[in-house]
């Protein structure tokens, strides 16, 4: 029998990729030399696309695949994915929530931590012989009893807020709606919560709502002893914003996993002290990678065998 004709937009892990190969038939456009060819000539017949939030899925690319029946996504984020356009073609898409959030909270505390305890100047100090020379570091301020703003309650913001009460941590946050079950005072200010916060993390989804949510008036009322951590996207925050507020003293210090323009970096944060980078990497462990990696295997496994999808996209509201 015919295998089932499927896209790799981007590629899934390894071992999972193996699953994916000996079932189905992989048209790699990921590594054609041609992708305009490689979709005239089998566009027509792709059943399904494998993808990723790095890699997407866009609505000119689904215009080319008029039979396609599903979408399975690596990543909990659907920002890079023309949901609703496949949606208008009921086309379903998968993506790989839960699974990651513990990996992605941790992330959150690691640079909620190593931002405030300046992990990264602590090493420089020793490597660059400031210890032997100058002697002790400056101080830097305690996360113990630091309030924090969690902008963003769902799974990976509630992950967050657990880590976080475990380092003693006053915890509230901000979103569309109080969420009753949730003991947290909530915020529908995001500008009052900036105030009130010393911390601010970023777990809210990016979307039309979302763009810039962080903007020069919420760093402004953050204030020159407030952090700001972003495990989000760089599209949540307003990044030139961000920058003068580092350089400008008027918030103390940032820790970042994501940025607008990924992976190119703006040369002035690279030069900044008071931040903490990382290469969006919250997901990045070999065990939650392959769980992602998985949950799209096992997500077109169902859809073709006519079982309930795992993890579809929910409806947009
Ligand atoms: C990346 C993420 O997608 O899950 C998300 O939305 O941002 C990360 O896990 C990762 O690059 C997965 O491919």
């Amino acid at each position: 029998m015919n295998k089932i004709d499927v896209l790799v937009v981007w590629p899934n892990r390894p071992e999972q990729m193996k699953q994916l190969d000996e079932t189905y038939h992989l048209h790699r456009l990921d590594q054609a030399a041609d992708p305009d060819a490689l979709l005239d000539a089998v566009g027509s017949r792709i059943r399904a696309v494998v993808t990723s939030h790095g890699g997407g899925f866009s609505a000119d690319l689904l215009a080319r695949l008029p039979n396609l029946e599903i979408v399975a996504s690596s990543g909990v984020g659907i920002d890079s994915l023309c949901v609703e356009a496949c949606r208008q073609r009921g086309i379903p898409v998968t993506h790989t929530p839960d699974v990651l959030n513990a990996d992605v909270a941790d992330m959150g505390m690691l640079l909620l931590l190593a931002t405030l305890r300046r992990l990264l100047p602590g090493e420089r100090w020793i490597r660059e012989g400031h210890w032997r020379n100058q002697g002790m570091m400056p101080l830097n301020t305690s996360v113990q009893g630091k309030r924090l703003g969690i902008v963003g309650f769902g799974r990976i913001g509630k992950a967050v807020a657990v880590r976080a009460e475990a380092f003693g941590m006053q915890i509230c946050y901000y979103g569309r709606h109080a969420q009753p079950q949730v003991a947290y005072p909530w915020y529908a200010d995001l500008i009052q919560l900036a105030q009130d916060c010393d911390v601010l993390l970023l777990t809210v989804p990016a979307n039309s709502e979302t763009h810039r949510l962080i903007n020069a008036e919420v760093l402004t009322a953050l204030g020159p002893q407030g952090y700001l951590i972003n495990i989000a996207r760089g599209a949540v925050v307003d990044e030139s914003a961000l920058i003068e507020a580092l350089q400008q003293g008027r918030i103390a210090g940032a820790g970042l996993d994501v940025f607008v323009e990924e992976p190119n970096v703006p040369d002035a944060l690279l030069a900044l002290d008071n931040v903490v980078l990382q290469p969006h990497c919250a997901s990045g462990t070999v065990e939650t990678r392959g769980a992602m990696a998985q949950l799209v295997v096992d997500n077109l496994a169902a859809h073709f065998s006519g079982r309930a999808l795992l993890t579809p996209v929910k409806k947009l509201d």
